[in-house]
């Protein structure tokens, strides 16, 4: 069993926060455990749930491939730097020490 993780960086790059937490035993397309993320996005009154996603490493933009037993967002935190700004997600459990976490930022 792993534990939650939740994120909160402005990954769309518009100023406001998304909440990001990780859903690491999704399993989809057959893949148990491959893990992923929901994307919750800020607006002007708050985190709203209207037009959330699910992001997982088969999602177009978001590094890797996705593979059985990856626990996708089992581990994550926020990552600013002076031109990107996003959420750094683990695929921890076949990987951990071992692979960089992966950078997820863009406009979904
Ligand atoms: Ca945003
Ligand atoms: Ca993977």
């Amino acid at each position: 069993m792993t534990r939650p993780c939740v994120s909160v960086a402005d990954v769309t790059g518009d100023g406001r926060a998304e909440i990001a937490p990780g859903i690491s035993g999704e399993d989809f397309s057959g893949l148990t455990d491959a893990g992923s993320i929901a994307l919750l996005h800020g607006t002007a009154s708050g985190v709203t749930g209207t037009g959330s996603q699910v992001l997982h490493q088969n999602t177009p933009g978001v590094p890797g491939v996705a593979e059985r037993n990856d626990a996708f967002g089992a581990a994550c935190g926020a990552s600013s730097t002076s031109t990107l700004t996003g959420i750094v997600i683990s695929p921890c459990r076949r990987r951990r020490g071992t692979v960089p976490h992966e950078l997820v930022a863009g406009s979904w």
